[in-house]
């Protein structure tokens, strides 16, 4: 092999096996991100909310739509929650670094709760939704207890 052919390969080895966490330039954009996501998350959560309450009226279409919002954007923010992102404007608690496993685990719980809500909303059964949304919003206010300030 030639020795620049070498270098490109071991190049592109390492662009591969480099951190998610390289995608953002600076720790403050990892910040922006996060929240970024979340926030429109909550949006779009809020508004299946309000139906699933009765405090809007039902529309499984807007439920289906809304939830497939929110399942995307709930595998988003965790990758921006990188070594030296505890700094700046965020609510984050140092447990998110301290203790990742548990964090990581509550991550995972809500993911899972949000794929068993959009598989309800897809049905379009109000009583299918409502039971999947309160246990949605449960692993939301878990995790929000034990790792962010209020
Ligand atoms: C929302 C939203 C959250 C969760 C949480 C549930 O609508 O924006 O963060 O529900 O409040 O307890």
């Amino acid at each position: 092999m030639k020795p620049i052919t070498a270098l490109a390969l071991t190049f592109v080895s390492l662009l591969l096996a480099t951190p998610a966490m390289a995608q953002f330039q600076r720790p403050d954009d990892a910040v922006k991100y996060r929240k970024a996501a979340l926030s429109v998350m909550g949006t779009h959560f809020s508004r299946v909310g309000a139906m699933a309450t009765g405090r809007a009226p039902f529309d499984a279409k807007a439920v289906a739509d809304n939830m497939a919002v929110v399942e995307t954007l709930s595998k988003l923010p965790w990758d921006a929650f990188g070594p030296g992102t505890d700094k700046g404007d965020t609510r984050a608690l140092p447990a998110v670094w301290t203790e990742q496993a548990k964090f990581k685990a509550a991550s995972e719980k809500m993911q899972g709760e949000v794929v068993k809500l959009n598989a309800a909303a897809k049905t379009g059964n109000l009583d299918a939704i409502k039971t999947a949304f309160g246990a949605t919003a449960a692993s939301c206010k878990a995790c929000h207890d034990d790792f962010r300030k209020d």
